[in-house]
């Protein structure tokens, strides 16, 4: 973000604004941690200001400071409308592109309100009107804390902010061990325990909170991968009979795709999850190293991300999705051997 933009922006919020806070949809723990430390920074200046979320979110998150203000565009249907109607100032953060909030997306496009995007994934689209946009930066969360800074408030970062933060980055990057993770992120962390964040606590409330079924689940999903040594490339297929016989519940399946790349070797993780009720396979891909799953995602499978892990979807069966899957591998046999 620009000096003007930060000035620009800091003149918006000194004056009274009717403010909402947007993630994207099946928010994760950076969407939810990082609009939470917004919520609670702008709550905290004053300003009348609401988290709208276009759908519900996993247990795990639920403990976070302030999550029970968080609104559901689902189940709240017209109080979050009117809320937005009358929204002047409207934050998307951890999205940037609005077909990444499903059904609240017609609704956020009629509004009159100034956008704010603060983001962390590749290819911005153009409907903000102040953008702090850098794929560089490990999490939304890191940016929503130098954003406080911009604004010359990192001394008003309470526990409960400092808590949200924290949390979003971990989770963000594996626990500080993706590639994105800098000095700059530790300093961050660092400044975080000493303003009130509760790492161990954030570590067991999001990590250790498995239930039986979703162990058995993650033993199904692991004996159902399939190592395509040739393309460094594994895959985890799950069926909605199989989330059935487990008894899925939203968030079960977090992390399962990141198993594929502990194989020594590969560099290429995927797993398929069938949605009957959405009538969608949805898609993630992970990899290590150059190979961009955000290209691919965009390419084959309506979706996209970061360079090394990203979304998509397919509208045809599971079995189908990854027979394509396999067909399309052979343009990228280079790629994936370099
Ligand atoms: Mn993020």
């Amino acid at each position: 973000m620009n000096l003007e933009d930060i000035k620009a922006v800091g003149n918006l919020l000194a004056k009274p604004q009717k403010i909402v806070i947007v993630p994207h949809k099946n928010p994760d723990g950076d969407a939810i941690g990082s609009t939470l430390a917004l919520w609670h920074y702008l709550k905290n200046r004053g300003q009348e200001v609401r988290i709208i979320a276009p759908n519900d979110f996993p247990k795990f998150l639920k403990w976070m400071p302030g999550n029970e203000q968080i609104m559901n565009f689902e189940r709240e249907n017209s109080q979050s409308k009117t809320l937005i109607e009358q929204a002047t100032i409207i934050f998307t953060l951890d999205f940037n592109h609005l077909g990444r909030i499903g059904q609240m997306e017609p609704v956020l496009k009629e509004s009159d309100a100034t956008f704010i995007m603060i983001d962390h994934h590749q290819a911005p689209s153009d409907y903000a009107q102040y953008m702090y946009s850098d794929v560089l930066m490990s999490s939304t969360c890191e940016m929503v804390y130098n954003f406080i800074e911009f604004l010359g408030d990192d001394d008003k970062i309470t526990p409960e902010m400092a808590n949200c933060i924290y949390t979003g980055i971990m989770t963000d990057t594996g626990s500080f061990k993706y590639s994105s993770t800098t000095s700059r992120t530790h300093t961050i962390v660092a400044a975080l325990i000493d303003k009130g964040a509760e790492n161990t606590k954030a570590h067991n409330l999001v990590y250790d909170t498995n239930t039986p079924t979703r162990l058995h689940l993650l033993g199904c999903a692991l004996k159902n991968m399939v190592i395509l040594k040739e393309y460094n490339t594994a895959y985890i297929t799950l069926s909605q009979d199989e989330l059935d016989t487990y008894d899925y519940q939203k968030g079960d399946t977090e992390g399962f795709v990141n198993y594929g790349l502990t194989l020594h070797g590969i560099c290429f993780a995927v797993i398929f999850i069938e949605n009957k009720e959405e009538g969608i396979i949805k898609i993630s891909f992970r990899s290590e190293g150059n190979f961009s799953v955000n290209e691919f995602a965009r390419k084959h499978f309506n979706g996209g991300g970061h360079t090394n892990a990203a979304g998509g979807r397919s509208d045809v069966s599971l079995q189908e999705t990854t027979e394509y899957f396999i067909s399309l591998l052979k343009d990228y046999k280079t790629q994936l051997n370099a």
